[in-house]
C-alpha cells in the first residue's frame, strides 16, 4: 500500500468547503496518526481503498433483512455487495456461514447470546482483568447482568490460561456457552483444547478472534475453524478493515445467528461498512497480507525481547502474537502515568490491568502495546530496539518527571515516522 502524497487540506475538498471546522479536525487527526508511533494493539491503518469504500453512496441505502429477503426495495446492488463480502469471509476463514452485518464486536457477541441462551443461563468466559472482554460475561456488561457469567483467568505463575482450570469450571458450572479469546491475551489460543471442554459439557464454543483475525487470515495464528461452533470478530484490528464485525458459524447455526443479528438486535446494516469489509477481506487474501501477518508477529516478538532485556516484566514472559502486556510494578510507575508520558512522547499505548492487579482498572499497573499499526507502515524488526529504548527512556522519565527527555523522544519518533508513511494518510 502506498500513501497518497496529497496535502491534508486538499484531501477532503467538499468537507473543507461545507464544514471547515470539522475538516480541520479530520486533518489534525490525520497529522496525529502520521506523526505518532501507534502501538495500541487493537488499532491499525486501513488502506486507501478501504477508506474509499467506507465513504461511498452505499451508506444511502436501507436494507433490513438479508440478500434476497429484504424489507426495502432497490436492493439490486446492495444484495451483491453483501453476498460478495460474506462469500469472501467464508472463504478466508473456512467457515460455512458468514453474517457481515454486526455493527461492531460487542453487538456481535450480544447476538451470540440471543442466538443460544435465555436470560439467566450460564456463560463461561475469560475475566476482563485477566485479558478477556466485557462481553464474555463480565459483571458490568449486559452479558454479566442478564446472564450468569462464570470467569476463568490465567495462572499466577505462568500468566497463561490453564485449561485444567477451565475444564473444572465448565464441569462444575455446566455453561451453555463458552468464549475463548480476549483483548489482552499475548499467547496462542488453544482452540482444540477449548473445543474438547465444550464438547464434554455440551456447550456452544465461540472463538472471539477480534484481536487476531488478521493473523489467522494471514496464516500467523492457528485457525479456529475446525474446532468451534461460532467465530466472532471485529474487522478493524489486525484484519485491517473498517470499524465493523462479523459472525461466522457452522451451517447448523446459520439461522439462529442471522435471526439474532436481524431482527433480534439490529436494524439496517451499514452497507458502506459491508463494502469496506469486503475490500479488506480481498486484501487479506493476498500474499502481501500473509507477509504482513508474519511481520506483525516478528515485530511483537522482537520488541518483547528488547523490552525484556531492558528489565520490563512481560505478562507470560513474551508473546506469540501481535500484543505485549507489560506489568510496570517493578519500574515503580503506574500504567496510566507511563501511558500519558508515552503519549506526550508521540508513542500511543493504552494503560491496562494486568492479571492479579492490585490497582484499580482506571489506574492499573500495566500498559498494553502491539505491532499491527507500525507493521502496516513497513517498520521492520530492526527498529524494535529503538522503540524499546524510547519506551525505556520515557517510562524512566515518567517516574522522575523529566519532560526534556519526553520532548527529545517525541522528535526522534517523528523523524522515524517520516521515513515510513502510513497507508491512507497524507505524506506531506
Ligand atoms: N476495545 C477493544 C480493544 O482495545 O481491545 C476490545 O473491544
Amino acid at each position: 500500500m502506498t500513501a497518497p502524497s496529497v496535502p491534508a487540506d486538499l484531501r477532503h475538498p467538499a468537507l473543507a468547503a461545507a464544514d471547515p471546522e470539522l475538516a480541520a479536525l479530520v486533518a489534525a487527526e490525520e497529522r496525529l496518526q502520521a506523526d505518532t508511533l501507534r502501538l495500541i494493539p487493537s488499532e491499525n491503518y486501513v488502506s486507501a481503498a478501504v477508506l474509499e469504500a467506507s465513504g461511498t453512496v452505499l451508506q444511502n441505502k436501507y436494507s433490513e433483512g438479508y440478500p434476497g429477503k429484504r424489507y426495502y426495495e432497490g436492493q439490486q446492488i446492495i444484495d451483491q455487495v453483501e453476498t460478495l463480502t460474506a462469500e469472501r469471509a467464508k472463504g478466508l476463514f473456512g467457515m460455512d456461514h458468514a453474517n457481515v452485518q454486526p455493527y461492531s464486536g460487542s453487538p456481535a457477541n450480544l447476538a451470540v447470546y440471543l442466538a443460544f441462551l435465555k436470560p439467566g443461563d450460564t456463560v463461561l468466559g475469560m475475566s476482563l482483568p485477566m485479558g478477556g472482554h466485557l462481553t464474555h460475561g463480565w459483571g458490568v456488561s449486559a452479558t454479566g447482568t442478564w446472564f450468569n457469567g462464570v470467569q476463568y483467568g490465567v495462572r499466577r505463575d505462568t500468566g497463561r490460561v490453564d485449561l485444567d482450570e477451565v475444564r473444572d469450571l465448565a464441569l462444575a458450572e455446566r455453561p451453555k456457552l463458552i468464549f475463548c479469546g480476549g483483548t489482552a491475551v499475548p499467547r496462542e489460543i488453544d482452540f482444540a483444547g477449548f473445543a474438547s471442554i465444550a464438547r464434554e459439557v455440551g456447550a456452544v464454543l465461540v472463538a472471539d478472534i477480534a484481536h487476531i483475525a488478521g493473523l489467522i487470515a494471514g496464516g500467523a495464528h492457528p485457525s479456529p475453524a475446525p474446532h468451534v461452533d461460532v467465530v466472532s470478530t471485529t474487522t478493524h484490528k489486525t484484519l485491517r478493515g473498517p470499524r465493523g464485525a462479523m459472525l461466522l458459524s457452522r451451517a447448523e447455526h446459520a439461522r439462529a445467528i442471522d435471526r439474532a443479528v436481524f431482527p433480534g438486535l439490529q436494524g439496517g446494516p451499514h452497507n458502506q461498512t459491508t463494502a469496506a469489509i469486503g475490500v479488506a477481506l480481498r486484501e487479506a487474501a493476498t500474499p502481501d497480507f500473509r507477509s504482513y501477518a508474519r511481520d506483525v508477529v516478528t515485530n511483537a516478538r522482537t520488541l518483547g525481547e528488547e523490552l525484556a532485556a531492558r528489565g520490563f516484566d512481560l505478562v507470560s514472559g513474551g508473546t506469540d502474537n501481535h500484543l505485549l502486556l507489560i506489568d510496570l510494578t517493578a519500574k515503580d510507575v503506574p500504567g496510566k502515568v507511563a501511558a500519558k508520558a508515552l503519549d506526550r512522547a508521540g508513542i500511543v499505548v493504552n494503560h491496562n490491568s494486568v492479571p492479579y492487579d492490585t490497582r484499580k482498572p482506571f489506574d492499573p499497573s500495566g500498559i498494553r502495546i502491539g505491532t499491527p499499526a507500525l507493521t502496516s507502515r513497513g517498520i521492520p524488526a530492526s527498529e524494535m530496539g529503538t522503540v524499546a529504548e524510547w519506551i525505556t527512556r520515557v517510562v524512566q522519565a515518567a517516574r522522575t518527571g523529566d519532560e526534556a527527555t519526553v520532548s527529545e523522544v517525541r522528535s526522534e519518533v517523528k523523524a522515524l515516522m517520516d521515513g515510513y508513511p502510513a497507508p491512507g494518510l497524507p505524506v506531506s
